[in-house]
């Protein structure tokens, strides 16, 4: 009987201290077919760009020890054909993910402008605090551009320690000590799909442009100004996947103004708040 208990008892250590060693896994969902921005978008014309590149449906961040585990799945097989390991890259060419993420959800705390080059700002109440930037570029490259274009956000901005591509998922990992904490379900999360751009516009942080025309490698069905959203897809609603998070990725993203001269008002993100 002794022994059996303590076996009993060995068994429940074990499985409690499973329990408590196993982080917080937060998953997000999205629908298929709304890579196109406010709803208009096209992908450039070049055979690079498949079908599905950039169409998100899912996103996972597991909180792994010391290290943060995201991993991104579009509907597409990730391909590499600039073949990114000649240039200290990734292992993928066209992609680009930046997950920001709002650590406490109070009016006026944090950035309220996406990356330079993304056109997008956040609500007053969900501004970003963190952005981890997923990018097939190799970790000096978004170093450097981080430095020449974004530098007043510079100390938010993660780049991962490592980056793998799986069939249709790209994994990347973060030191847990740059987010500031142990993932939480009370944060807030936008996740947002561009396109790598090697040869950016002078301010562009590796972001493709939209312009009203698609070309080979320019996006089409936005304005040739700087005042659309460069996003393709994002995630909306609750973000469980469903059919109607297309309508709201579309009205949110429908938000920006573009007036004749080219001036005009950025399109406000909402974070998906997993606790509501
Ligand atoms: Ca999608
Ligand atoms: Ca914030
Ligand atoms: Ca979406």
């Amino acid at each position: 009987m002794k022994k059996f208990l303590t076996g009993s008892m060995t068994l429940l250590m074990v499985l409690y201290g499973g329990m408590a060693l196993a982080g917080t896994t937060i998953e997000f969902s999205d629908p298929k077919g709304d890579d196109d921005g406010p709803g208009k978008y096209t992908y450039p014309t070049d055979a690079v760009y498949t079908p599905g590149s950039f169409d998100l449906t899912n996103v996972e961040l597991e909180d792994a020890g010391d290290k943060v585990k995201v991993t991104v799945t579009v509907k597409a097989k990730i391909e590499d054909p600039w073949d990114s390991k000649a240039w200290d890259g990734n292992g993928f060419s066209v992609q680009m993910f930046v997950i920001h993420i709002d650590t406490d959800h109070k009016a006026g705390s944090g950035h309220k402008d996406g990356l330079p080059g993304f056109n997008v700002t956040f609500a007053d109440d969900q501004l970003w605090d963190k952005a981890l930037v997923i990018s097939p570029q190799g970790k000096t490259r978004v170093q450097a551009e981080v430095t020449a274009k974004a530098a007043a956000m510079k100390k938010d901005i993660l780049i991962p320690t490592s980056v793998s591509v799986r069939g249709r998922k790209v994994v990347a990992t973060f030191n847990k000590s740059d987010l500031g904490g142990d993932l939480s379900k009370s944060w807030g999360y936008q996740v947002l799909v561009q396109s790598n751009e090697g040869f950016p516009d002078k301010t562009d942080f590796l972001t493709r442009k939209v312009n009203e025309f698609g070309g080979q490698h320019r996006f089409g069905g936005g304005s040739d100004y700087d005042c659309d959203p460069h996003v393709m897809d994002l995630i909306a609603g609750k973000a469980q996947g469903e059919g109607s998070e297309k309508s709201e990725q579309h009205k949110m993203l429908g938000t920006f103004k573009c007036n004749a001269d080219g001036s005009g008002t950025r399109a406000v993100l909402q974070m998906v708040y997993p606790e509501g």
